[in-house]
Formats: C-alpha cells, structure tokens, sequence
C-alpha cells in the first residue's frame, strides 16, 4: 500500500497530483506542518529534514518531490507517463524533471532574497537565463516532451503552476496556455479538489 505523508499546503499537494495521474490506490497521513508535526520521531525517523512529502510504499520510503515522482512514474508506469530508459525521450525528461528542483527552487529563492553570488558559481546562474530556459523548454509544445504527457509535467509543470499561482512567473501566454493545458486534466481537477477538501476538513485557509 502506497501512504502519502501529506499536508495541503506543501509540496505533497503536487504529489496527489502524480499519484491521481497513475491511478493507483493510496491513503493520505497528515502531518499538521503549521503546529511541527513534521519535527516528530516517526515522521524524523523516515525523513530526517523533518519535511513532507514523504511516500511510504510498503517498505520503501521516498522522500523530494521530484524523486518521488520519478520513483512513481517507473514503478507504476513505464513506457507511459516514463519513457523507458531506451526512449530517446528519457534524457529530455530526466533533464526536465531535475531542472525544476535543481534550477528552477533555488534560483527563485536566490532571486527573492536577494542574495549576492557569482552566477557562474551556482546551479541556477542567472535569473534571467533560468527563466529563458523554463520558456524555450515549452515554446511550441503542449507538455513538456512534445505532445506526450509525462510525469515530467508533473514536475517541472507543477513548480510553473506554483510560481504563477503566487505571482513568481511573469503571466505570459506560454507560461499561462501551459498552466492551463495541466490544470484541466481530470487528475490535476481531482487532486486540486482533495487538497481543497482536506484544508476545509483541518480548518485551513
Ligand atoms: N526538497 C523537498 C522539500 C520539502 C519541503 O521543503 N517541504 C516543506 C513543505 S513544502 C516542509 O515540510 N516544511 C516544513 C518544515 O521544514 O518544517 C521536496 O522537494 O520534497
């Protein structure tokens, strides 16, 4: 059985989303971020940052959004929403899979804060590179690999909606067609819904 370390407002949201994308059963556990239940021994004992999201799928624990996408997509759906590693299309969806926490989360912190460094020094280089880069990868094509949806999307696509939602991304037309080709597919629909109706349960926002 697959267990979903969850709250609403984390990550984890975007992981119901992969998770409603496969089709497989799942439960949810809720960690309670807002009052440190992420801090508990059972929760440290699986992921010692003390952070969600963390999947459990039976003895196997993945923690990092973007692992567990990945983890999900192999396991559950090979040759569909994961190229097979003989697919052409794996390195484009490895590469974009990583770009986002690897590029796309830290530059946007680095931008925010305003921290000073050499962008020849750090992963995301410059703001404006690193935006470029999130435009072309999407320029004239419905997902991320062309006309195929892949848990990718997921990824990569779920920090667009996350950045555009709280008004990190400039609205442009490629950023915002994107984020709505995603938006409407049935299981982004219900993964939003079960994150609405899990905040509502807990009293949130
Ligand atoms: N790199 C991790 C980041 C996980 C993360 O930062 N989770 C946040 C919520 S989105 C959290 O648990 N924050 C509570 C805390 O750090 O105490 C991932 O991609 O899953």
């Amino acid at each position: 059985m697959i267990t979903l370390y969850h709250h609403p407002y984390s990550r984890a949201a975007n992981v119901i989303w992969m998770l409603e994308e496969l089709g497989v059963p799942y439960e949810l556990s809720f960690v309670d971020i807002l009052k440190g239940a992420q801090k508990a021994p059972e929760i440290v004992a699986q992921n010692p940052m003390g952070k969600v999201p963390i999947l459990r799928d039976d003895d196997v624990v993945v923690t990092e959004s973007a692992a567990i996408a990945l983890y999900l997509a192999d396991r559950y759906a090979l040759g569909k929403l994961a190229p097979a590693p003989d697919d052409p299309a794996r390195g484009p969806y490895l590469r974009w899979s990583f770009f986002a926490p690897s590029v796309i989360e830290p530059g946007m912190v680095a931008k925010s804060s305003g921290a000073q460094f050499k962008p020849s020094q750090v992963g995301w280089g410059t703001y404006e590179s690193m935006i470029a880069t999130i435009e072309s990868a999407i320029t004239g094509r419905s997902y991320i690999l062309g006309d195929r949806f892949s848990m990718a999307d997921c990824v990569f696509g779920g920090t667009v909606r996350y950045m555009l939602r709280f008004k990190m991304l400039d609205a442009t037309p490629t950023f915002t067609s994107y984020a709505e080709r995603l938006a409407v597919r049935p299981a982004a629909q219900r993964a939003d819904a079960k994150n609405a109706q899990i905040a509502k349960e807990h009293g949130l926002g």
